[in-house]
Formats: structure tokens, C-alpha cells, sequence
């Protein structure tokens, strides 16, 4: 079975809803970093790096960076859907959106709220008028989901600032996977 090593609400929830999505069996193990367990050295045996999520395969082997973890699941579970198995265009589009999210979004907020804003910006520009990152809904729109779901109570952007952003964030907290995993690790918040 799968283990995710997991704090609430940090990146890990993209990992948890993936896993939901696709039916995937597997393990919660809650690594708080509100009680400095990511940075515990029995968690650096983990992941050196002291992040969450931490995935451990079905092969037994450690598999840490949101984007990967999706991917293996994605994979693993093909008949969910969430990784345009064979259309090179789009699975190129979807590792673009997820490069992007790693590298630009997510880092941004310790960059200060105008790399933010900016970061939106274009994410909100990418977006346009599609229902979905590439079109159709893949491992991209969680990726996406997560770090707008989390970043946007601390944003100084009204409503109406990114509307493809906003609709997207809508319709992804209107799937019952995303539900049942914000409902989860809810449970776990102090
Ligand atoms: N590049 C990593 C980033 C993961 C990351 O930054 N995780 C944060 C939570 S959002 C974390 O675990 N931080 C632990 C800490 O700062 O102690 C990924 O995509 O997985």
C-alpha cells in the first residue's frame, strides 16, 4: 500500500487528493510541521530535504516532489485519467504547468506578494478561457489547485483580480475528492 508521509494543508494535499481521485489504497502518516516533525531527524531519513510530501512506492522506494508523486500516481491508477497517457503535446503541457508551479509559483511567496501577484498573474494568463490547465482535468490542475487554494487568504487581490483562477478554484473545490481531502487533514489541524 502507499504511504504518504503528509502535513495539512501544505503541498502534501496536492499528493492526497491525487490518491483520492484515483481510488489508490494507502496510508496517512502525519509528519506536522507545526511541531517541527519535518525537520526530525528520523523524517531526514526520509526525505533529506525535510518536505513533505514524502510518497513510499509500491516498490518500497521513497518518492518526494509533489510533481513526481502525482506522476507515479497518475501512472499507476491509468484509468482515473489524470495523465494524458500518449498525447505527447499535452503530456508536455502538463510537465510545463507543473514546472511552473514548482519553480515560480510555490516559490514566490517567500519572494515577497509582488512575485506573487506576478506569478498569478501569469498562471491566470496561462489559464484563459479553458476549463482545465490543458484542456482536459489531469494532475495539473491539482498541482495548480493547491498552491492557489493556499496562497490566496494571503493575497491582497480581490475577487474579479484572476478570474480564470477563481473559476478554476471553484470547480476543483466542488469534486467530492478534493472535498474528502481538505475534510481529512482538516481532522489532523491543531
Ligand atoms: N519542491 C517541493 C516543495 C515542498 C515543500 O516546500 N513543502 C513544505 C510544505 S508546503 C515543507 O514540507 N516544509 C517543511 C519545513 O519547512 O519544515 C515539492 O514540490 O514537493
Amino acid at each position: 500500500m502507499l504511504k504518504l508521509y503528509f502535513s495539512p494543508s501544505t503541498s502534501s494535499l496536492a499528493t492526497h487528493i491525487a490518491l483520492i481521485e484515483c481510488g489508490a489504497p494507502h496510508e496517512l502518516i502525519p509528519t506536522l510541521m507545526s511541531k517541527q516533525e519535518t525537520r526530525a531527524p528520523a523524517y531526514l531519513t526520509i526525505n533529506p530535504d525535510g518536505k513533505v510530501p514524502a510518497l513510499v512506492t509500491e516498490g518500497g522506494r521513497i518518492l518526494t516532489e509533489v510533481a513526481a508523486t502525482l506522476y507515479y500516481i497518475a501512472r499507476t491508477y491509468p484509468a482515473a485519467g489524470l495523465w494524458p497517457e500518449g498525447n505527447l503535446e499535452d503530456e508536455a503541457q502538463v510537465i510545463s504547468w507543473m514546472s511552473f508551479v514548482a519553480s515560480t509559483m510555490h516559490p514566490s511567496r517567500s519572494k515577497g506578494p509582488e512575485h506573487v501577484a506576478k506569478a498569478m498573474e501569469v498562471a491566470n494568463i496561462r489559464l484563459g478561457d479553458r476549463t482545465w490547465a490543458i484542456g482536459r482535468y489531469s494532475i495539473a490542475d491539482i498541482h495548480l489547485f493547491r498552491v492557489y487554494w493556499r496562497f490566496r487568504p494571503g493575497m491582497d487581490a480581490p475577487l474579479g483580480t484572476y478570474p480564470a483562477l477563481e473559476a478554476h478554484h471553484e470547480r476543483m473545490l466542488a469534486r467530492p475528492a478534493v472535498q474528502k481531502a481538505l475534510a481529512i487533514e482538516k481532522s489532523y489541524e491543531a
